[in-house]
């Protein structure tokens, strides 16, 4: 047997078929061809067995050297292939970073929220907690504790949503139609908590129904009322505090009141409170001078001390305890702060309205950007 096989020609011909080989593939066939079961290096290597020893001493470390070689040429052009598919990969995945970014779908604050944002950090200033409550209430929290007894030509005022059945104390069960039967809740609390009672400074913002439908009512919509509770409350107290409350809320000092008598069963005196407007580009805006051109009064809340029966409903002792309360539409003050001219778009769940009057989700509920803020 002549050495040809493990001569230098064969030698060098396997290396240059493997530096030649285009692909993993083509790669994988040669070293199948070369060192595989039935390859040829391990044929020359079966050989070594039938040989004399002088053969084997002169002819082993050839076919050794020969297997090693094919080895480290294919595992180094192996190598070399991968690299260069994974070049010619990120060559063609390459980012375009000069494309401009897709738009991510942003979500937006509803006004009605920003607006509660607004009251609960105006309020907070001036030593407020905010109180919540069921929107399912009975007729005693929602009516008779404020001075509303059966039959009481005010409870027909509210167009209430009744439901079919009592609860288990006999009561009447109904959509709340304010929020104040959260504040005789909070009354009521506090006095089981304390012995005293009081002092209380709250507001109650929320959900309210009432079962009215046209272009300014919502079978739904959104109230806010406030209420103080301590010794020696008066209506100085209560002009002091809605007017420190609208100049924050409209954000401006030129902010007049009115105050006139009026009537509220859970309130006595009883106040509504109208606030001076002025126009600007043609639009009604609170604050600036109500007797300049085309300047007015706006009815913007209800108010008055609390009434002495509905005192002693939350629990306390009208003769040691006064106090102030105040009510209006949280709807209402986002439409004359931000400037919508239909409630019913609030609730009608259309993006579009969202995306012209919403806020930014990551708005702090800075006060800022009303239709009367002057630029
Ligand atoms: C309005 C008027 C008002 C109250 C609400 C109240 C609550 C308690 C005691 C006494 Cl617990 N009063 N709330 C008082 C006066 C007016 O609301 O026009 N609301 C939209």
């Amino acid at each position: 047997m002549d050495n040809d096989a493990t001569g230098p020609d064969a030698g060098e011909e396997a290396l240059g078929r493997i530096s030649a080989s285009a692909d993993t593939d083509a790669l994988e066939s040669l070293r199948v061809e070369f060192l595989g079961k039935q390859g040829s290096i391990s044929g020359l290597l079966k050989t070594l067995g039938g040989m004399s020893p002088e053969d084997r001493q002169s002819k082993g470390p050839l076919i050794h050297a020969l297997r090693e070689s094919v080895t480290s040429a294919i595992s180094d052009r192996k190598a070399k292939l991968e690299s260069a598919a994974l070049e010619a990969r990120l060559a063609g995945e390459r980012i375009d970073l000069t494309l401009p970014a897709p738009q991510a779908a942003r979500g937006s604050v509803h006004p009605v929220s920003q607006v509660m944002d607004e009251l609960a950090e105006i309020f907070a200033d001036m030593g407020f907690a905010v109180a919540s409550g069921p929107e399912i209430e009975d007729d005693w929290h929602n009516f008779t504790a404020l001075n509303m007894p059966e039959s009481h030509p005010a409870r027909a005022m509210h167009d209430t949503f009744y439901f079919l059945d009592r609860n288990a104390d006999g009561r009447e069960m109904l959509l709340r139609t304010h929020t104040s039967p959260v504040q005789i809740r909070a009354m009521l609390a506090v006095v089981r908590q304390h012995p005293e009672g009081a002092p209380l400074r709250i507001i109650a913002p929320g959900r309210v129904y009432r079962s009215a439908s046209d272009a300014t009512h919502t079978p739904m919509f959104h109230q806010i009322e406030g209420l103080v509770i301590d010794r020696d409350i008066h209506l100085g107290h209560l002009k002091w505090t809605l007017e420190t409350f609208l100049k924050a809320f409209f954000e401006r000092d030129d902010i007049v009141l009115r105050l006139r008598p009026s009537y509220f069963p859970f309130t006595e005196p009883s106040v509504e409170v109208d606030v001076g407007y002025s126009l600007i580009g043609g639009k009604r805006v609170i604050g600036g001078d109500p007797y300049g051109p085309g300047g007015g009064w706006m009815e913007v809340l209800g108010s008055g001390m609390v009434n002495r029966k509905v005192i002693a409903a939350g629990g306390l002792d009208p003769d040691v305890w006064q106090g102030f309360a105040f009510g209006t539409g949280v709807d209402r003050l986002a439409m004359l702060k931000y400037g919508m001219d239909d409630l019913r778009a609030f609730f009608d769940g259309d993006a579009r309205w969202l995306s012209h009057y919403g806020f930014a989700p990551l708005d702090v509920p800075t006060l800022s950007g009303g239709v009367g803020t002057p630029a």
